[in-house]
């Protein structure tokens, strides 16, 4: 397991760069929650995930559900980097007879897990995926990443319940708490008041850390792999929503599906290298 703090930054921000080139290169895309969630999904694909590109469907993988499925340009540059398909495809991205539209989709795409993109589904997907495998019994791991305006939608909460009722130690969600959703401020559109006492109130374990830090992610997840006495893990993740770039940051809640002119892409480049 890589807990290297210098291989974490430097991993991130080169997927970060592809991320931006290949949204730059379509001139639109999910920047905000795209940059926001590269972190997390950094140390779980290079650290902890049980997943071979060669073999993406193997039986008794671990999962990754991103049910915040407008990030999926985020884990494209992961696959393709890590080599579930050639680094080109990225730049097919959203276009015509693509591999890789906007939101993941698990039949297109070699390393995508569920099919995400209405708000709320893929999380309760993620709780059937660890259903499934606590009933195989193949030790695998599902984690699911949800966004925080994602978590105003009830569904999520029907599938909190299950999970905690069915005891699915094997499932490890995180909340990308980057305090913005598409019409604004979290907090102000309909807030979600003390989200981590929401959680343990379903009865699941519950940990709250910076979200861009990498070694505090991956001592959350180790932990939530043997703490969590039985019961479901959420960690919340304290972000910001287009993490890494100053303008896009700087735009906040615009910056959820932003347009990004090949000039703004060089700025981005030069921030991130
Ligand atoms: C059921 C559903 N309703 C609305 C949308 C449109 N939509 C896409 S992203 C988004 C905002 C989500 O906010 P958040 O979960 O905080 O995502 P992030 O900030 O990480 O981008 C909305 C409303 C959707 N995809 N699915
Ligand atoms: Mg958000």
């Amino acid at each position: 397991m890589i807990k290297d703090k210098s291989f974490f930054a430097e991993k991130s921000r080169e997927i970060r760069r592809l991320t931006v080139e290949c949204i730059g290169d379509l001139g639109v895309g999910h920047l905000g929650g795209c940059l926001s969630v590269i972190d997390v999904l950094t140390v779980l694909y290079y650290s902890v995930m049980n997943v071979d590109p060669k073999n993406p469907c193997r039986e008794g993988r671990d999962r990754l559900v991103l049910s915040k499925g407008h990030a999926g340009p985020a884990l494209y540059s992961i696959l393709a980097d890590k080599g579930f398909f050639p680094k080109e495809e990225l730049f097919t991205l959203n276009r015509a007879g693509t591999n890789l539209p906007s939101h993941c989709d698990m039949l297109r795409t070699p390393g995508v897990d569920m099919t995400t993109g209405a708000l709320g589904q893929g999380f309760s997907c993620a709780v059937g995926i660890a259903i499934g495998s606590k009933i195989k019994k193949d030790n695998a791991t599902v984690y699911a990443v949800i966004g925080d305006g994602e978590s105003q939608e009830g569904q999520i909460w029907e599938a909190a319940m299950y999970a905690a009722h069915r005891r699915l130690d094997n499932l490890i969600a995180c909340t990308d708490y980057n305090k913005l959703q598409i019409d604004g401020p979290t907090e102000e559109i309909n807030t979600l008041g003390d989200l981590g006492a929401k959680w343990a109130s379903f009865d699941w374990f519950v940990q709250r850390v910076d979200g861009h830090d990498h070694l505090a992610i991956l001592t959350a997840i180790e932990r939530a792999k043997t703490n969590s006495d039985g019961r479901p893990s959420m960690i919340i993740l304290d972000t910001v929503k287009g993490k890494g770039v100053s303008f896009i940051e700087e735009a906040g809640a615009n910056n959820h599906n932003m347009p990004i002119t090949s000039e703004q892409v060089q700025i981005a480049l030069k921030e991130l290298s």
